[in-house]
């Protein structure tokens, strides 16, 4: 079954949102396998931001096509530049304060993760999701303030994020295998038919 990985940052924890979060992904039916509070070193933050073309990139066109769309001029060129500064930022952000840690798992857990989280920017994000019912932030005022979006939240984007992600946060030992209700009521073909 899919496994993704979630981090509430120091926002979430400090405005008392942990219980609401989690509340959110339980009653979707995902399986919450892992789980702690964590203050993070800067090593695993650094090692969970990969710094890949990709991610540079997406950061850099996300920020970008959002200036767009408000007749704005975007302030930089380099998406390089532009997404480790912006790394760089977040690093600062995860190690300031205590985070939670955690890894779902279900059916196509890790696009169901994102579509309750909602989009990066918490003022774009539509209403239902996470980020779109509990935060307020934009480009403009982290932008203006040299600082990270405070959206609450990180959630895997893929599968393959999912997996570089999930050994930085936890050990196999502390990955658990059991046996959930929702293993049948939502997965057991059988389940009522016999
Ligand atoms: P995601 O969290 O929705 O997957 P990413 O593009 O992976 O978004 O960016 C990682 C995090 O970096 C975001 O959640 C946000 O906190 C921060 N971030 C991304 N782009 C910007 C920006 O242009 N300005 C400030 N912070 C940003
Ligand atoms: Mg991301």
């Amino acid at each position: 079954m899919e496994q993704t990985l979630v981090l509430l940052k120091p926002d979430a924890v400090q405005r008392g949102l942990i219980g609401e979060i989690i509340g959110r992904f339980e009653k979707v039916g995902l399986k919450l396998v892992a789980l702690k509070l964590v203050r993070a070193s800067h090593e695993e933050v650094d090692r969970h931001y990969a710094l890949t073309e990709e991610w540079m990139l997406g950061v850099y066109t996300k920020a970008k096509t959002k200036y767009d769309a408000r007749g704005e001029a975007f302030p930089f060129a380099d998406h390089v530049a532009y997404g480790s500064e912006i790394k760089r930022g977040l690093v600062e952000f995860l190690k300031s304060a205590p985070i939670v840690a955690m890894v779902l798992e279900g059916e196509q857990a890790v696009p169901l993760v994102r579509k309750l989280v909602g989009a990066t920017e918490p003022a774009s994000s539509a209403p239902g999701t996470i980020r779109g019912d509990l935060s307020l932030d934009t480009y403009a005022l982290s932008n203006g303030q040299s600082r990270p979006i405070r959206n609450l939240i990180h959630a895997s984007g893929t599968v393959d994020e999912a997996k570089h992600e999930i050994p930085v946060w936890f050990t196999d030992k502390e990955l658990h295998t059991y046996e959930h209700v929702n293993d049948r009521v939502q997965y057991d073909a059988k389940w009522f038919l016999s």
